[in-house]
């Protein structure tokens, strides 16, 4: 099809936007006529990592598994997006050993805490609060924010559609599209 492929790795706090932008890039991709794909809790944690919770450790292996199943996307031609809070930086990190540096493209979709709080869509940060969810990032379980991303959006201050400009522009910059 004319295109590169890569892992878009999208990381920040529940109801960042995360998902919304992953969903919309998407979309652009096709448009392009680029062979994309979304991974997210929808279809991976409900399957492959379905036994997998919240602990450190089992979001360790969910990242891990995660990451493997990027590499295959990326090894048959395809863009794989993901959209996984993915809280801890050594677990991106060994993602991003995986995959040949041009292809692994870090995205901090960035949003204060208030900001996500307020958002609360599912009301999972007030259960959090309550102490009915444990664990939950950025309230009981630590979020460590990318230092060297590819790229940061922040979904506080812009609209989906400018964000969605500024990755496509960043894959035209790198060649890929
Ligand atoms: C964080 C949790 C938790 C806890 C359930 N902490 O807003 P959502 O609902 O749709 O997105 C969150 C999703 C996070 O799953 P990930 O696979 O992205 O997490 S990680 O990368 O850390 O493995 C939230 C819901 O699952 N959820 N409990 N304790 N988010």
């Amino acid at each position: 099809n004319g295109h590169g492929s890569a892992v878009l790795w999208f990381t920040g706090l529940s109801g960042s936007g995360k998902s919304t932008l992953a969903n919309a890039v998407d979309r652009a991709l096709l448009d392009r006529n680029a062979r994309s794909y979304v991974l997210d809790g929808d279809n991976i944690r409900h399957g492959l990592n379905q036994g997998l919770g919240f602990s450190a450790a089992d979001r360790t292996e969910n990242i891990r598994r995660i990451g493997e199943v990027a590499k295959l996307f990326v090894d048959s031609g395809q863009f794989a997006l993901t959209a996984f809070i993915s809280p801890f930086r050594e677990d991106r990190n060994k993602v991003r050993t995986l995959i040949e540096e041009k292809e692994f493209i870090e995205i901090h979709v960035r949003c204060s805490l208030e900001e996500c709080e307020r958002r609360d869509p599912k009301g999972l940060y007030e259960k959090a609060r309550q102490g009915v969810i444990p664990e939950f990032t950025g309230v009981s379980s630590p979020y460590e924010e990318p230092l060297a991303p590819e790229l940061i959006i922040d979904t506080d201050r812009e609209t989906v559609e400018e964000s969605v400009a500024k990755v496509i522009s960043l894959l035209e910059e790198e060649g890929l599209l």
